[in-house]
């Protein structure tokens, strides 16, 4: 057996990486057969709106076609069973339920829409092949076509990602009960246009040296993923329609219609080259639904739009579970001067405090929702002036920024937030305190941003005391390793919700002033609200030697090794900037942000 690091070094291959794309059949057809199973036998459509957006290979054997008329498709198949597909929810979790099996193999995945994936392999595929006799390696699925000669081992590599796309469609099929199709190739392009040539539920793999021919025989440069409809239109103007006339048409003509590099690329392009990495997919930036329709005039049917969009707006940001920090408004205006619809957009920064995060799970409180139902249609006033008549063809909310923090139950920022509800009961209660936030309006487009000032008490009631003896008594039984240290802490995730933290110091010291006077000892206070977790605190804490300004509540709810850390700190003050004298919470906005910042003092 020759040695694979001999044989196939990375700095010798020509073509070194393993790129599998992966197409769900029929992707919204599939859910539904999926959840019934009586459905995978008839022809069936997904209906959005008037048009059948995709059909099983049932209703496909009819003539039916992604995107077809109702009508059109009800006349080649008079037994369609018709689904509504309007409402996506169910498809973007099966979707992110696919993705999650995909990066069970460890290599970067990168979602392309819903039901569309790539998987870099190429490190796994280098993995196996240290254990595997380069000799005897054999291809799953089909394969473009024979090669007539070895290339630069790729077509080991290759063999082995197709081996890896099998095990992928059978995982995604034993655990889900999806069917997939799969495309091999050494780049991410050529993956993707071979994936369908074997539908459904196959795959395919293509050798680097078959990859001009099986270019040249896409009919259209539109084939190609990266070419839009107006590169596509100016091609046709210099008489280059198929991926073969590109591949003919020389590049110093291609730059006097396009840029150097462009020329260059769409060259490139024409014969399979593309070398665009397998970018590891995130959680989205923003998460939005919108509703278009015909027309809406009337504000109290906009506001049942918003009203039905927001719920379920909701749902998919309590599975996202980031703490939304801006939402977005947008609007379709019917232009009756343009002849044309155009959107428009408003934003504006959300408290953090409307939501709140219970047992791990994102929640918003009736009141929550209704203050968020307000800010839509305040930034719904802004965008319509409604002494004039309006027409409206979609209406949309987003969801554009969350905050950025640890998510995980070791977070030291998460065990603020928890706290910042907790306080803002308090605050409201015993306070009557009517807080005022002024809120930054701002246009979608930055050119044209405004900023106006608004009042709305934002702060969210939120559970009661006795939940959050219980929560600090779970966090008290996590391991070790469950736990940050505050060295391990990020600081730049701190800064940026430096603000928030501010809010819970005020608010604790409020809180504090006004309603826990005498303190009770944090045992006390566990006894009284849930004697059973009483031990778990009172054991813990240690507060003895730490300063009187010192919340020492919070101090005994935090793990050993931050109690230490703090401890030593507060030993040595002159190193770790924290107040030496007893000072107001202003003078503490100007410090650095550490974690002293939220031990705050008495007054
Ligand atoms: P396939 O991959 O050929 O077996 O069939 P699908 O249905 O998976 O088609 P694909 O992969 O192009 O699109 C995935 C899903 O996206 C599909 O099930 C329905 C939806 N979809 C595709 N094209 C359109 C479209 O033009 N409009 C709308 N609203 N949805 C579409
Ligand atoms: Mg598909």
């Amino acid at each position: 057996m020759e040695s694979s690091c001999s044989t196939f070094n990375d700095i010798d291959n020509e073509h070194p990486k393993s790129i599998i794309h992966i197409d769900i059949d029929c992707f919204y057809a599939q859910v539904e057969m999926v959840r019934s199973p009586e459905l995978c036998t008839v022809p069936l459509g997904i209906q959005q709106k008037n048009i059948v957006v995709t059909s099983n290979y049932e209703a496909r054997n009819y003539g039916i076609q992604k995107c077809m008329l109702v009508t059109e498709a009800l006349k080649l198949c008079p037994n369609l069973k018709l689904v509504n597909g309007e409402d996506l929810h169910d498809y973007r979790a099966a979707s992110n339920k696919i993705f999650a099996i995909l990066q069970s193999w460890k290599c970067p995945v990168e979602k392309l829409g819903m039901d569309e994936n790539f998987i870099d392999v190429t490190n796994l595929v280098q993995e196996r092949l240290k254990s595997t006799d380069v000799n005897n390696i054999t291809l799953s699925g089909h394969l473009y076509e024979e090669p007539s000669m070895e290339c630069c081992g790729c077509h080991n590599r290759l063999k082995i990602a197709s081996q890896i796309a099998s095990e992928v469609r059978k995982k995604v099929f034993d655990e889900l009960g999806f069917t997939i199709c799969a495309g091999i190739a050494h780049n991410k392009l050529l993956a993707k246009l071979i994936c369908p040539l074997h539908k459904p539920n196959d795959q395919t793999t293509i050798f680097p040296q078959h990859a001009v021919n099986f270019m040249a025989t896409l009919q259209s440069v539109r084939s190609i993923p990266t070419i839009g409809s107006k590169t596509t239109e100016t091609l046709i103007s210099q008489k280059v329609l198929s991926v073969s006339d590109l591949q003919q048409v020389s590049v110093e003509v291609l730059k006097k219609h396009f840029s150097s590099d462009m020329a260059v690329r769409l060259k490139k392009l024409s014969i399979g080259e593309d070398n665009t990495p397998v970018k590891q997919t995130g959680k989205p930036q923003s998460i939005g639904l919108e509703d278009s329709f015909k027309t809406v005039s009337v504000k109290s049917e906009v506001e049942e739009k918003f009203e039905a969009l927001l719920q379920r707006l909701l749902v998919l940001v309590r599975e996202d579970g980031r703490i939304p920090v801006s939402l977005r408004v947008t609007l379709r205006k019917k232009d009756a001067k343009r002849l044309s619809s155009h959107r428009e957009s408003r934003q504006c920064q959300i408290s953090p405090s409307l939501f709140t995060i219970a047992s791990g799970t994102l929640t918003v409180t009736a009141s929550g929702q209704q203050k968020l139902m307000t800010i839509i249609m305040r930034l719904f006033n802004k965008l319509i002036d409604l002494n004039k008549p309006f027409h409206l063809t979609l209406v949309g909310l987003a969801f554009t920024k969350f905050q950025e923090r640890m998510t995980g139950r070791s977070s030291i920022v998460n065990y603020l937030m928890n706290d910042i509800s907790v306080q803002s009961v308090l605050n409201l209660q015993n306070d009557g305190d009517t807080s005022v936030s002024s809120m930054d309006y701002s246009a979608a487009s930055p050119s044209s941003s405004t900023t106006t000032d608004l009042s709305d008490a934002e702060v969210e009631p939120s559970p009661k005391k006795p939940k959050k003896v219980n929560w600090i008594a779970k966090r008290r039984c996590l391991s070790k390793e469950d736990i940050a240290s505050p060295s391990k802490l990020k600081v730049g995730e701190l800064r940026l919700n430096s603000k928030e933290l501010e809010k819970v110091s005020e608010l604790r010291l409020n809180s504090r002033d006004r309603s826990l006077t005498p303190r009770a000892s944090p045992a006390k206070e566990c006894l009284s609200d849930a004697s059973d977790t009483m031990n778990d605190v009172a054991e813990g804490g240690n507060c003895d030697d730490c300063p009187s300004y010192v919340d020492k509540e919070v101090f005994n709810a935090l793990p050993d090794e931050m109690q230490q850390e703090l401890k030593t700190m507060w030993k040595n003050p002159s190193s770790s900037g924290m107040p030496v004298q007893r000072s107001s919470p202003r003078t503490n906005k100007a410090k650095p942000n550490t974690i002293l910042k939220y031990f705050v003092p008495h007054k």
